[in-house]
């Protein structure tokens, strides 16, 4: 059996790392596998290759792929590489969804934190050898007794929940199926109930997956119902959010500051006008980025290959009729 790994996730990036290579090496042995570094390599050896392990597949590469039977993705969501050729092929397309529980929810506990202490400020006083108490002083706050508002009440969402309230926040959400209470959700709301958590929530964080429901989430509209000086956090979709509304907001104080991991197109580029924001701490789609990466992924890679080897029960198959 023959196994690719195409290392880009942008095209001409390597981001499959290191440490998840040697560990597939170790995982795959005893089967043909090639490292591909970039496009024209992929394209020809994608050819006769059974399995795809990668960030993306593009439309000119899948043309090439006449034996392919399965791509495990290296991300949570593969909303960046569908396109109808793919989704209506027979080919089994496996995400990572579930490695990010952890990391995701501490990166939004990050940018609450460092968006009430005003690290943003004091990152570009640092910069700038200022030791300029006056502003900083004045603009920092807390989260203790603060409310979150979390849209996707998930399993990061809901790890998210749990630590704010180690922090002393008021946690209120959105699920797509409300069935029961949840663990550190005070109140809980159903999708179409977005309207009663934007007024009260002085953190709003995003965080389902990309679905036809869920893009353009946050407008113009919504921004206006929010409540006065909240801060906004986006570690799902770029596309689920209005970017220029969100500059206007953030220019006119509406919005107190915003973290953005993600971007209506990435890499975002270097002349977009929401680098230069007030109040906003960007970061290049690394909210899910860690050191533990490969021995998380790893664990999914190894049981979808048993199933798939087997006729076992692969898991994280992407259902096209649920967009995820
Ligand atoms: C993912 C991501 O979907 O990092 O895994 O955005």
């Amino acid at each position: 059996m023959k196994f690719v790994i195409w290392r880009a996730y942008h095209l001409e990036s390597k981001e499959i790392t290191d440490d998840y290579i040697s560990r597939i090496k170790k995982l795959l042995s005893g089967h043909e596998l090639v490292v591909c570094e970039d496009i024209d390599t992929i394209k020809r050896e994608v050819a006769d290759a059974d399995v795809m392990i990668g960030w993306r597949i593009t439309p000119e590469v899948f043309v090439e792929a006449k034996k392919l039977k399965w791509i495990q993705f290296g991300s949570a969501g593969i909303d960046h590489t569908l396109f109808p050729e793919l989704e209506d092929s027979d080919v089994i397309l496996t995400t990572l969804s579930g490695i990010h529980i952890t990391v995701v929810a501490e990166h939004v506990l990050g940018m609450m934190l460092a968006l009430a202490r005003r690290l943003d400020m004091a990152a570009r006083l640092q910069a700038a050898h200022k030791h300029d108490r006056t502003e900083l002083a004045a603009t920092s706050t807390e989260l203790a007794d603060r409310t979150i508002g979390i849209i996707g009440l998930g399993k990061i969402g809901l790890n998210i929940a749990r630590l704010a309230k180690a922090f002393g926040m008021h946690v209120v959400g959105i699920k797509r199926t409300v069935k029961c209470d949840l663990p550190n959700v005070d109140k809980l709301y159903p999708s179409d109930e977005l309207d009663k958590i934007l007024p009260i929530s002085d953190y709003l964080v995003i965080v389902v997956p990309l679905t036809s429901s869920t893009c353009a989430l946050i407008g113009p509209d919504q921004i206006d119902t929010m409540k006065q000086g909240a801060c906004l956090i986006n570690v799902a979709r770029g596309a689920m959010v209005d970017h220029d509304a969100l500059g206007k907001a953030l220019a006119s104080g509406k919005l107190g500051g915003a973290s953005l991991d993600v971007f209506p197109t990435e890499p975002l580029p270097p002349n977009n006008p929401i680098w230069d924001m007030p109040n906003i701490i960007i970061t290049p789609h690394t909210g899910a980025s860690s050191a533990r990466y490969g021995e998380r992924a790893i664990k999914i890679l190894k049981h979808n290959l048993e199933a798939f080897l087997t006729g076992g029960q692969m898991i994280n198959i992407y259902q096209k009729e649920r967009g995820y």
